[in-house]
C-alpha cells in the first residue's frame, strides 16, 4: 500500500512525554523506541506541508487516575514538572500543535479528543486524514484512534511508531486488532510514497 501526503493529512504524536519513556514514572516498554521513527514522520509530514500535532498528558497533581485517589496509575505527567515534558530527542517542529489532555481533576482523558480542542482545529486546517502514532498502544493510541474514527476521520495507525504498557499481556495486540476491525489502517514508513 503507497499513501500520499498532502494537506488533508495530519500527524497525531501521542504523549511521547519523558514519563512514559525510560526511566518515567509510568515507562512503557520500550517506549523510547518510538522517537527516531517519529522523527522521520515529522520529517514527511513537513515536507508535504502537512500538519503535526503533538497530544501531551496534562494532569493536575490530583488527578483521579492517580493511586492517591484510588486510581490505577502512579503519579505521571504533572503540569509543568519534568516528567510531563516531550522527550527532549523528539524533534517537535517549531509549529507543533500541543494538545493538552486529561486536565480536569476529576475526569480521565485517553483520548486526545476528549475535552480538548484536537476535532476543531483538525476541521480548521481541512484534515481529512490523521495519521496516529506514540504511547501507549493500549491507552491513548487506542482511544485517540477509535475517536477519530468516531467523528468520521479516514485513520492510519502508525504500527512502527507505536508502544504499548501491556499490564496484561497481548493488550497491544489486542488493541490493534480492535483498531483495525474498527476501520483504522496499519500503515508503517515504508508506506508513505
Ligand atoms: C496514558 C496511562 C495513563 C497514555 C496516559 O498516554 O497512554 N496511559 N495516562
Ligand atoms: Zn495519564
Amino acid at each position: 500500500m503507497k499513501v500520499r501526503l498532502d494537506k488533508n493529512s495530519a500527524l497525531i504524536i501521542v504523549d511521547v512525554q519523558r514519563d512514559f519513556c525510560q526511566g518515567g514514572a509510568l515507562a512503557v516498554p520500550n517506549g523510547d523506541e518510538v522517537v527516531p521513527v517519529l522523527n522521520e514522520y515529522i520529517e514527511k509530514f513537513k515536507s508535504a506541508g502537512a500538519a503535526v500535532i503533538a497530544t501531551r498528558d496534562w494532569h493536575p497533581r490530583n488527578h483521579v487516575s492517580f493511586r492517591s485517589r484510588g486510581g490505577p496509575w502512579p503519579e505521571h505527567c504533572v503540569q509543568n514538572t519534568a516528567g510531563a515534558e516531550f522527550h527532549p530527542r523528539l524533534n517537535l517542529p517549531s509549529d507543533v500543535i500541543v494538545v493538552s489532555k486529561g486536565t480536569e481533576p476529576d475526569k480521565e482523558a485517553y483520548s486526545g479528543f476528549e475535552g480538548t480542542d484536537l476535532e476543531s482545529k483538525l476541521r480548521e486546517l481541512g484534515v481529512s486524514k490523521i495519521f496516529v502514532g506514540g504511547l501507549a498502544t493500549d491507552y491513548c493510541v487506542k482511544h485517540t484512534v477509535l475517536d477519530g474514527l468516531k467523528r468520521g476521520f479516514e485513520v492510519y495507525l502508525l504500527e512502527d511508531a507505536v508502544r504499548g504498557v501491556d499490564v496484561q499481556k497481548g493488550d497491544s495486540e489486542k488493541a490493534i486488532e480492535e483498531m483495525v476491525k474498527k476501520g483504522a489502517k496499519r500503515l508503517r514508513l515504508e508506506d508513505l510514497s
